[in-house]
């Protein structure tokens, strides 16, 4: 497996990942089950500020294994700090993570038990780094703010987000896509478990603290089926669909989920 061509089938999937990428076997790897029973309560935990601004969401793209809805960086831009964070993270990307079907997807479980889909708010250190490629390389380089999905009503934020998937039907695919507000896909309970752990993929960097929203979100069966409609194909190319994007929980080693609750 050349490191262009990891994916998520059984020939180059998660199980392969460590031929190439090493780390893939590191200590603090992600994800994990959240065993709720055994994360402990940390009152010394704040709570999270979340200043999004929808003026720093600009456009979706489709990067073949998954989409990526970005933000730039403008006069207003969209953060997150306090919680369990010693500085201001700044959004770079959210993304989601599923699976074949409506019954797993999650990359996170909890006591074992996935969600329909999971997603993930991608933030850097931009106090400390001044990258967000520099700011991997360190432990304390990202932050990355997570929703679990559940079937059940249709979402009103991730309709937007849905309905733009038609512009990006293929890989390399880009399209604008101004004034959302991320926060309206946040949970309305800001309970937390948190931990350090990594990128979920490669290149697996050891550099996140997770903040993982106790509350999950729903989704319509419809909204989560329109993202296995994406294809991981160029134009032109033979058609194939995103039909998993998820990494299964690995080994917690020697860490401490904690809860904010
Ligand atoms: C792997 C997994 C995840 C996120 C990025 C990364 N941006 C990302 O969001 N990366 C990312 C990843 C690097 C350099 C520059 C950028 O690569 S996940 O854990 O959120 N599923 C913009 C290394
Ligand atoms: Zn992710």
């Amino acid at each position: 497996m050349s490191s262009s061509t990891w994916g998520y089938e059984a020939h180059n999937g998660p199980d392969q990942w460590h031929k190439s990428y090493p780390i893939a076997q590191g200590d603090y790897q992600s994800p994990i089950d959240i065993k709720t029973q055994e994360a402990k309560h940390d009152e010394s935990l704040k709570s999270l500020s979340i200043n999004y601004n929808p003026s720093s969401i600009k456009s979706i793209v489709n990067i073949g294994h998954s989409f990526h809805v970005i933000s730039e960086d403008t006069e207003e831009i969209s953060v997150v700090k306090a919680g369990p964070l010693q500085a201001s993270y700044r959004l770079n990307q959210f993304h989601f993570h599923w699976g074949p079907s409506n019954d797993f997807g999650s990359e996170h479980t909890v006591d074992g038990k996935p969600y329909a889909a999971e997603l993930h708010f991608v933030h850097w250190n931009s106090e400390k780094y001044s990258s967000f490629a520099e700011a991997s390389k360190n432990l304390d380089g990202c932050a990355i703010l997570t929703v679990f999905l559940k079937v059940g009503n249709a979402h009103s934020g991730l309709q937007k987000v849905v309905e733009a998937l038609s512009l990006i039907k293929t890989k390399g695919k880009q399209a604008a896509f101004t004034n959302f507000d991320p926060s309206t896909l946040l949970p309305a309970s800001k309970d937390y478990w948190t931990y350090i752990g990594s990128l979920t993929h490669p290149p697996l960097l050891e550099c996140v603290t997770w903040i993982i929203f106790r509350e999950p979100i729903s989704a319509s069966p419809e909204q989560l089926n329109k993202f296995r409609s994406l294809l991981s194909s160029a134009d032109g190319e033979k058609e194939s669909l995103i039909l998993t994007n998820y990494r299964p929980p690995q080994p917690l080693k020697d860490r401490q989920v904690r809860a904010s609750f």
